[in-house]
C-alpha cells in the first residue's frame, strides 16, 4: 500500500474565481457538513484538515473579486486571484505529499487541479494521473473559448503554451510543470473544444470518452487507462475527479453539466478499482456548486455524490 499508516489531510479549497458562477466556493464546507471527515475515519484513516485559503480573502464568491481580464494572449479571467490561490494550494499539497499523507483536495472549481498535480508530482515524480471529467481542461489563454481558468489545469501542469500565460503564473516555473502526456489518462470525456481535441490527439494522451465507456464497459476502460499510464503498476495514482464526469442526473449542481455522462455506479467503479490496487496517491473532488441546484434534493444528491466518491476511493465498497 502506498500509505501504510493511513493518514489523510483534507485540503479545503473554497475557490471559485477559475470560472464565472459563484457558489462553488461553498463545496468544501458542505462536503464536511455531510460527514466527509467522519466517513474517512470510519474507514480507519486518521484525518487532518488544512485550509490554505483561510484569511486570504480568496475564498469569497467570485462575484466579490475584482473583474479582471488578461487579454495579452487570447483571454484569461481573474488571473491574479487564480494564480495566488493556486500557489497557496500548491504549497499545501506539496507539504502533505512529502509528509507521506494522502492529500484529498476538495473544491472549489477545477483550476485548483493545476496545484494538486504540481504539488503531488513534486513529492512523487513517478506519479500518474486519472482525470475524470466531461472536459479535457487542456486549454490555454490562446485556445480558450471562455477565458475560464478551470478549463486550463492540465495544460498548465504540462507547461503547454507557456508564452501565452498571464504574467501572474510566473510562480509555476518549469520545475513545477513536469506532468508528461504519457502519465495522464482521461475518463468520461464528452465535451471538448476543437483546439483541445487537437492537443489531446497530438500529444497522444490516453483519452476514454463516454463512447469508449459504452463500447468496452467501465471495468475494461479503467484497466486500459491504468495499463497505459502505470505500466509497472507501481506508481501512485492521482485521481482528479470533476463531479461533472457523472451524468447530471446524479450531480446536477455543477457549473458545466453535460448530459450523457457516467452512471453513479460507473463513477464509483473507477475509484474502487484504484482503491483495490492500493496505489491511490492523491484525490481531488471539485465543482460541486450548491447555488446551481434548483431543488434541495439536487443539492443533496450532488454533495453526497462527492462524499461517495471519497468513500469509494478510500475503500468503503470493497469487502
Ligand atoms: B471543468 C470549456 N472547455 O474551456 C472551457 O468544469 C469548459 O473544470 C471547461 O472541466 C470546463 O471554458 C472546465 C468550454
Ligand atoms: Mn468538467
Ligand atoms: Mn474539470
Ligand atoms: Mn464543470
Amino acid at each position: 500500500r502506498f500509505y501504510p499508516t493511513k493518514e489523510v489531510t483534507i485540503i479545503s479549497a473554497p475557490f471559485s474565481a477559475g470560472q464565472g458562477k459563484s457558489g462553488v466556493e461553498k463545496g468544501p464546507d458542505l462536503l464536511l457538513k455531510h460527514g466527509l471527515r467522519e466517513d474517512l475515519e470510519a474507514l480507519g484513516w486518521s484525518v487532518s484538515i488544512k485550509e490554505p485559503l483561510k484569511g486570504t480573502g480568496l475564498d469569497v464568491p467570485q462575484s466579490e473579486l475584482a473583474e479582471e481580464f488578461d487579454r495579452s494572449h487570447g483571454i484569461a479571467k481573474r488571473p491574479t486571484a487564480v494564480a495566488q490561490a493556486t500557489e497557496k494550494i500548491y504549497h499545501a499539497v506539496k507539504e502533505v505529499s512529502h509528509q507521506k499523507k494522502l492529500p484529498l483536495t476538495i473544491g472549489g472549481d477545477h483550476s485548483i487541479g493545476l496545484s494538486t498535480l504540481a504539488g503531488f508530482l513534486d513529492a512523487n515524480p513517478d506519479a500518474c494521473v486519472l482525470w475524470i471529467d466531461a472536459h479535457a481542461d487542456i486549454n490555454t489563454p490562446d485556445t480558450s473559448p471562455s477565458g475560464n481558468i478551470h478549463g486550463f489545469p492540465v495544460a498548465l501542469a504540462m507547461g503547454l503554451s507557456r508564452e501565452a500565460w498571464p504574467k501572474q503564473f510566473s510562480w509555476l516555473d518549469e520545475a513545477k510543470t513536469k506532468l508528461a502526456p504519457d502519465r495522464i489518462a482521461y475518463i468520461g470525456l464528452r465535451d471538448l473544444d476543437p483546439c483541445e481535441k487537437q492537443r489531446v490527439r497530438e500529444l497522444g494522451i490516453a483519452a476514454y470518452s463516454m463512447y469508449h465507456v459504452d463500447k468496452y464497459g467501465i471495468a475494461k476502460v479503467v484497466e486500459m487507462a491504468l495499463a497505459k499510464v502505470n505500466p509497472t503498476g507501481k506508481s501512485p495514482v492521482h485521481v482528479s475527479y470533476d463531479v461533472d464526469a457523472l451524468d447530471p442526473l446524479f450531480t446536477p449542481a455543477t457549473g458545466t453539466p453535460v448530459r450523457g455522462g457516467l452512471t453513479f455506479r460507473e463513477g464509483m467503479y473507477i475509484v474502487e478499482a484504484v482503491a483495490e490496487t492500493g496505489n491511490l496517491g492523491a484525490l481531488d473532488i471539485v465543482e460541486c456548486n450548491p447555488d446551481l441546484a434548483s431543488t434541495d434534493v439536487h443539492e443533496i444528491d450532488t454533495i453526497t455524490a462527492g462524499c461517495a466518491i471519497a468513500k469509494s476511493a478510500f475503500g468503503e465498497t470493497l469487502v
